[in-house]
């Protein structure tokens, strides 16, 4: 029997939310909210992590009276492995984004394209320095082309550690090396993670656990990294701007194209493409006021960062907003792009558009982009999508609500020229208590939480307590929506972070990009660990990610933790079938790397947990409370 739908209240805090989802439901459109309550309750062994399915003489799962598989693997094993291979689904995500900036990089430097060029040079040649490439008296592209085989050979596994770990602390690189944590090549730990949980490998859960530790940092010290530097290289360095967010981005008398995936490659084509006067001539001709684009989950946080393009929506609002029936097209490049739009776009005169090899969906329109033929086919998406105006049903179309303004640009090389040129200023006032700590949230939605509830409310609890807040992902959309990265929501911070926004204009929860991106806040953090001559595990600092759904946040919490960062989650992976795991998680990784996961669905409580964990840190420090 069919379950009766639940209030569309329950489903989101957002007043757009809710009523796309009233208006999905009438128009019989099906959304994810739908799809779990057809999935629920879930597998039990799948959701505590205990099922195998590693080799044929399994499937295998552990109970009570089978408390191991048909070769001897127990729960603990069991579970360590299936982390160990979700961890590294989610590096492989982000490192193979960032090695397609590499790619780009090198066709800049080949000559292959004319579409991207270096806009930041001077970022360039900075990277270049840090590490160890000489920059006096060479050429942009002589040192460009050295700068691309260090990140090649960051990918490959000949090397005894990543480039940036030139950025890490000494105490945390010693500890690293102790551990086995060294992170050494992209591929090769992932490469190696697979292995290890082949069967009859690596058969102790906390061996395997280490390995998953230093896959995640491959991802976060190189992967990730190489992908925000060398996008702020090929698009512009972020500086803080000015944007708005919500489904009222989308714009009733235009145009509208959303871009959707992770990697600016593409979607910043569409905008070039879309920006153009000639297609935008084609628009008005067609009797539309001009051509919008505006983003979704992370691409559109690379374009809010850099261009100022409105966001739309985080991920449980990409369906929604097709249900808005005034959506042209949809473009795509890869990652958290549910299959489910491309039914939604059937459903309108909407066009689902994917643009990359290896993320093809059925029923989509497909354009093959590379950098040599980027901005033609992007100027090709967006003519499609200026006919398609043509087909939009007036009569369907609902777009709710007003947009609310938001401040973006927050890189750290904006924040420390905001701070006048060094981070001594952000010292002091963390010193000095005004800033009492940072805690960074990041990540996604998940239909098994109101959506944005978690995201929102930690935030607000956290800037209550001088805490400084830094988001990225779909976090920042949640913050945006909620009025908390404008810097009239410094009202709402505690009397010293209020002061310091009052101070320097910025809003108490700063925009700092995609979910690549959380490789500034890792930067950020090395930075302020080597000013104060301490281990990264030592600042009052955290990382939350409370609607987390995919692999890729699980790499992202693992690195944070690892790197020394104490790290909540609004609800656990699928480990809790090994105790001996769970343990490690929440517990035993506190000795090994000083901090480890808390699992905590309550914000308020989540914010307590962070605030004793501040002070103890500020205490350790020999600061105030
Ligand atoms: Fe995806 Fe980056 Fe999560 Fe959002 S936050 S749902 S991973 S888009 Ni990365
Ligand atoms: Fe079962 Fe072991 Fe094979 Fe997994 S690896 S399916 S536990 S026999």
């Amino acid at each position: 029997m069919a379950k009766e739908p639940r209030p569309v209240e329950a489903l989101s805090i957002w007043e757009d939310a809710r009523a796309m989802l009233t208006k999905a439901r009438a128009e019989g459109i099906e959304t994810a909210h739908e799809r779990l309550q057809q999935q629920t309750p879930h597998c039990k062994f799948c959701e505590l992590g205990v099922s195998c399915r590693n080799c044929t003489m399994g499937p295998c799962k552990i109970t009570p009276k089978a408390p191991r598989g048909v070769c001897g693997a127990d729960a603990d094993v069991i579970v360590a492995r299936n982390f160990g291979r979700f961890v590294a689904g989610g590096s492989a995500g982000h490192s193979d984004h960032g090695r397609d900036l590499v790619e780009v990089l090198e066709s800049i430097v080949e000559g292959s394209t004319s579409d991207y060029r270096i806009t930041d040079e001077a970022k360039l040649r900075r990277i270049a320095a840090e590490l160890g490439v000489t920059v006096e008296d060479r050429s942009t592209m002589d040192i460009a082309a050295e700068l691309i085989d260090i990140f090649y050979a960051d990918f490959g596994s000949r090397k005894k550690e990543v480039a940036f770990l030139c950025r890490v602390p000494a105490k945390r690189r010693e500890l690293w090396d102790r551990l086995g944590m060294t992170p050494r090549g992209v591929d090769r730990e992932i490469a190696e993670m697979m292995h290890r949980t082949h069967m009859g490998c690596d058969n102790d859960a906390p061996n395997t656990l280490i390995h998953a530790a230093r896959t995640a940092l491959a991802d976060g010290w190189a992967g990730s990294m190489i992908g925000t530097e060398l996008s702020d290289v090929i698009f512009g360095t972020p500086q803080p701007s000015m944007s708005h967010a919500n489904l009222a981005a989308i714009k009733k008398d235009k145009v509208n194209i959303l871009v959707h995936g992770h990697n600016p490659v593409v979607s910043e084509m569409i905008l070039a493409a879309a920006r153009e006067p000639a297609l935008i001539a084609e628009a008005e001709a067609m009797g539309a006021q001009g051509i919008n684009v505006a983003g979704l989950c992370c691409t559109g946080n690379e374009l809010l960062m850099r261009q100022g393009i409105p966001m739309a929506g985080n991920h449980l609002m990409t369906e929604l907003a097709i249900v808005t029936g005034a959506v042209e097209a949809v473009v795509v490049d890869y990652q958290c792009i549910m299959p489910s739009l491309v039914q939604i776009a059937g459903c309108y005169h909407t066009l689902f558009i994917d643009t990359a090899q290896k993320a093809r969906f059925t029923g989509a329109v497909h354009f093959d982009i590379h950098p040599h033929n980027a901005l033609e086919q992007a100027r090709e998406i967006v003519r499609m999508a200026v006919q398609a105006y043509a087909r939009r049903d007036a009569s369907r179309v609902q777009i709710p609500g007003e947009p609310v303004n938001i401040m973006t640009g927050f890189s750290n090389e904006a924040v420390i020229a905001a701070l006048g040129g060094s981070l001594d200023p952000l010292v002091q006032a963390i010193a000095a208590g005004d800033i009492r700590g940072a805690v960074g949230i990041v990540g996604c939605n998940n239909p098994k939480f109101q959506q944005d509830s978690m995201n929102v409310g930690l935030a607000k609890e956290l800037i209550k307590k001088d805490i400084l807040v830094l988001v990225t992902g779909c976090v920042t959309t949640a913050a945006g929506k909620a009025g908390l990265l404008l810097p009239e929501a410094a009202e709402q911070a505690g009397p010293g972070l209020r002061k310091i926004c009052g101070a320097l204009g910025i809003p108490p929860v700063l925009h700092y990009g995609s979910c690549v991106d959380n490789s500034r806040i890792l930067q950020l953090c090395a930075a302020l660990a080597n000013a104060l001559g301490v281990d990264i595990s030592d600042l009052p600092v955290g990382a939350s990610s409370p609607e987390w759904y995919s692999e890729k946040a699980a790499a992202i919490g693992l690195y944070a933790v690892a790197s020394g960062i104490y790290t909540h989650l609004g609800h656990p992976p699928h480990i809790l079938g090994s105790q001996t795991v769970t343990d490690l998680a929440v517990s035993g990784l506190e000795d090994l790397v000083g901090a480890s996961f808390f699992i905590e669905p309550d914000p308020v409580k989540a914010a307590l947990a962070f605030d004793l964990r501040i002070r103890a840190k500020r205490k350790a420090l020999g600061l105030g409370e």
